[in-house]
Formats: C-alpha cells, sequence, structure tokens
C-alpha cells in the first residue's frame, strides 16, 4: 500500500497462526468495537472543534486505528504505552474512560488531565499509558525511561513507544536508539508511517535504503515492517517483538504502514496542497482498516453485517453520549490553575518549594 520503496510484498496470511490462533470471535468483535470508538469518538471531537466548543490543536488518528488497537490488544500487566500528540487512538485502546477523554478536549475539570492537558496531553498512569507528547520525537527518550524502570525493577514488561514517521528524523530518537542496544532495555519503537509529517512526504524528507524500520541494523536492533490495515499482522509482528522484549530483555524497531484521511491537525491550512484527494479516496475505499476488519469478520462468519451496523450504532450512542457528557462537564475551578502541573509541587516537597531538584548546597 505504501509508496515508497520496498521489498518482496509480504503474503503471508496471519489470521490463523501464532498469537492470532487462540482468538475467540468475542475478541474479533471486541477489536472492531474498539476501532469504531475510536473513530466515531474523533468524528465526535470534529464536530465539537468546528463548532468553536474546543480550543487548541486537534490532530485526528481516523485512518490509523487498527495500529493502536492491534499493538494494544497484546498488551500484558507489566507493559506500557508512551505516544506523540495524535494519541485519542491509544488513550481509548488502553481503556481510559471516553468521558474523560472527550471531557478533556473540551478543557473540563472531569477530564482526564484535569482540562488542562486537551486534545495532545491525554495522561492514564493507571493504565499505564504515560501521554500525549507534542515535541516531536520528545516522547521517544520517556519510552527509554519507562524500559529502564521495567529492566530496573526486574519487570517482565515492555514499553511501546509511538512516534510518526517524521519523528525518526531527531537526535533524540537516535540517542534513544543508541542507549536501547546498549543497555539492552525492553523498547519497542513502533513507527506510524502514515507517510506524511505536517505537510511534507516522507519521500520529501526521510533517506533509507528500504525503509525507515532498516534503520535500527546500524544499532543492531531488530526491526519487521507491518502493513497497517491488517489488524492480524500488526498483531504477529508486534507480538514478535514484545517476546523478545518480555523474553530477552532486547529493543525493537516495527515501522507499521498506515494512512491519515484528514490533515495534520484539524487546523492545517495547507490539508489540500500536499497531496491529491484521489490519493485520500483511495485510501479510504481500498486501504480503510475498520471497513477490512469488518469485511473480515463477515467473510469467517464471525458476525453477520447486520450485527456490525447493530454495533456501529451503539458506539455511535456511547460517542454521543460522551459528547454530552463532556459539554454538560463543569470548567475546572480557576484556584486550580497551578495544581497538577508539576508533582513536587502538590506534594510540598522540598524540591517543589525551593526549585532545586538535583543540587543540594
Ligand atoms: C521538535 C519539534 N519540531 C517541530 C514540531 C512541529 N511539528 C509538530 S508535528 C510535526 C510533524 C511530525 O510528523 P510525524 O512524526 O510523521 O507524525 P504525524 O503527525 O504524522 O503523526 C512537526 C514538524 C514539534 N512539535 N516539535
Ligand atoms: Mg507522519
Amino acid at each position: 500500500m505504501s509508496v515508497k520503496k520496498k521489498k518482496a510484498p509480504e503474503t503471508a496470511d496471519y489470521s490463523k497462526s501464532g498469537i492470532n490462533a487462540s482468538l475467540k470471535p468475542a475478541d474479533k468483535i471486541r477489536f472492531l468495537s474498539e476501532m469504531l470508538r475510536i473513530r466515531r469518538f474523533e468524528q465526535t471531537s470534529l464536530k465539537y472543534y468546528n463548532q468553536g466548543k474546543m480550543g487548541g490543536f486537534l490532530h485526528l488518528y481516523i485512518g490509523q486505528e487498527a495500529v493502536a488497537v492491534g499493538t494494544v490488544s497484546l498488551m500484558g500487566k507489566d507493559d506500557h504505552v508512551i505516544t506523540a500528540y495524535r494519541d485519542h487512538g491509544h488513550a481509548l485502546a488502553v481503556g481510559m474512560d471516553m468521558n474523560a477523554c472527550m471531557a478533556e478536549l473540551l478543557g473540563k475539570g472531569s477530564g482526564c488531565s484535569r482540562g488542562k492537558g486537551g486534545s495532545m496531553h491525554y495522561f492514564a498512569p493507571d493504565k499505564n499509558y504515560w501521554g500525549g507528547h507534542g515535541i516531536v520525537a520528545g516522547q521517544t527518550p520517556l519510552g527509554l525511561g519507562l524500559a529502564y524502570a521495567l529492566k530496573y525493577k526486574g519487570a517482565k514488561g515492555c514499553c511501546m513507544c509511538f512516534l510518526g514517521d517524521g519523528a525518526v528524523n531527531q537526535g533524540s530518537f537516535h540517542e534513544s536508539l543508541n542507549l536501547a542496544a546498549l543497555w539492552k532495555l525492553p523498547v519497542i519503537y513502533v513507527i506510524e508511517n502514515n507517510q506524511y509529517s505536517m505537510g511534507t512526504s516522507m519521500e520529501r524528507s526521510s533517506a533509507m535504503k528500504n525503509c525507515l524500520a532498516e534503520r535500527a541494523e546500524g544499532y543492531g536492533i531488530a526491526w519487521d515492517a507491518a502493513n497497517g490495515e491488517d489488524l492480524y499482522e500488526v498483531r504477529a509482528k508486534t507480538w514478535n517483538a514484545i517476546s523478545r522484549a518480555h523474553e530477552e530483555c532486547l529493543p525493537f524497531v516495527l515501522e507499521v504502514d498506515t494512512y491519515r484521511y484528514y490533515g495534520h491537525s484539524v487546523a492545517d491550512a495547507n490539508a489540500k496542497k500536499y497531496r491529491s484527494a484521489e490519493e485520500i479516496e483511495r485510501y479510504k475505499t481500498h486501504h480503510d482498516p475498520i471497513r477490512l476488519w469488518r469485511k473480515q469478520l463477515v467473510d469467517e462468519k464471525v458476525i453477520t453485517e447486520e450485527a456490525a451496523d447493530e454495533l456501529d450504532a451503539a458506539v455511535k450512542q456511547e460517542t454521543a453520549a460522551a459528547g454530552e457528557f463532556a459539554l454538560a462537564a463543569e470548567a475546572p475551578d480557576p484556584a486550580s490553575i497551578f495544581e497538577d502541573v508539576y508533582w513536587e509541587v502538590d506534594n510540598q516537597t522540598e524540591a517543589g518549594q525551593t526549585g532545586r531538584h538535583f543540587f543540594g548546597d
């Protein structure tokens, strides 16, 4: 599906083997539901954005849903997630409350970051979800740190750190790869290659031999590339990376080909200038991960068309209700403006009071 140079096209069928062999019909339907929840949630948020009910930026994940749902579906209790600003999909996939996510977009006190983070800064440590980061590739050394902590504590877990195809050119990512290899840390860098960074295509911005993940070779890190429109393939290749992290405490770079339908953010003034409407239509028609998964399940006789319609209708109701909740929710109390910014300040530590974090007198 990608326009980039590629090795021989993959023809493998991942539906019945390995980690996918044990999937029950209910699991497969749950994946459909999770992808629909992300899409309908974002469509609702787009409506509110266009109505002026939301401040700041809104980066939609629509088109990329199989990446978050496929990867996160494999997480165990000691596996963690960190991502960039296009973060709603991963948040809903790890099980963050939809009402709290919608309220966050509208800056309400019941939002998942108490209305102070907005779209780019979702956070839920209780779900092993560490944000939501606006600095391109800023999450990559943080993800490394999470993996370091897991190894240090002797946990059999990993950190899945998601980044875009544009983020791979940042120095901090390369510094992270170096340390990940050197210290053998259980971090999985999942490059969500949606082919564009803002208005710049991958071809115009990234040097490579065959694909972006292959750069991992220079660090002696194992890598692979997956087709992000195929949930089975995403899961199969992610499981390989997770198993390596769990069993051998080693890093991995997994590039997943995908596509976003909307502009970089909803406020992208150049949205129609750097790619054609035909290209977007082609992806919607032939490569949409939800449409393809639904068809797969119908073909497997896991679900009927009618039941899939009913599921979608129920999800639409759920997202509409989340919208109503968020609209009715209270704005944060202005007096709480300095709370939840620094843990040290909230907890009255000496560092919080003196501003000295690392250096004594
Ligand atoms: C260090 C830094 N440089 C520039 C920006 C501005 N910026 C925000 S998103 C973005 C593009 C990133 O593209 P990609 O990594 O492919 O992620 P995608 O938006 O496609 O998910 C840029 C340049 C930023 N936020 N941080
Ligand atoms: Mg991109």
